[in-house]
């Protein structure tokens, strides 16, 4: 066919090869505290000085703040890091009989 080989991609001379680089940033999990009405507030803050290793101040702020809201970001992890304070929270709800829940979402 005519023109179907003129200045196509690649048919110049002195061909340039362009590579792209992308830094590959593993995807992040929201942590979140859930509300209740039964898991007493005191419960709640040594959670989250516990298993998010924040100060007391900062955990009574958190736990006031999904006390108001009903839910509050508590952290933010890779996967494997974000699965784990989950389990570790529930279980430690449950072996403490309160009904605390703690979920992750993908950022
Ligand atoms: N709402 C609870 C109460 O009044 C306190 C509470 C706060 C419970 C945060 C859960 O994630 C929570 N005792």
């Amino acid at each position: 066919m005519p023109g179907t080989d003129r200045k196509g991609p690649g048919s110049e001379t002195g061909l340039l090869t362009e590579t792209k680089t992308r830094t590959q940033r593993p995807p992040l999990y929201k942590v979140l505290l859930l509300n209740d009405d039964y898991t007493p507030m005191e419960f709640v803050v040594h959670v989250l000085e516990r298993f998010f290793g924040v100060s007391h101040d900062h955990a009574v702020e958190l736990m006031l703040t999904v006390h108001r809201k009903g839910v509050a970001v508590v952290g933010v992890f890779s996967f494997e890091i974000a699965e784990t304070k989950v389990t570790q929270v529930m279980d430690y709800a449950r072996r403490h009989q309160h009904p605390l829940q703690c979920t992750m979402e993908r950022e």
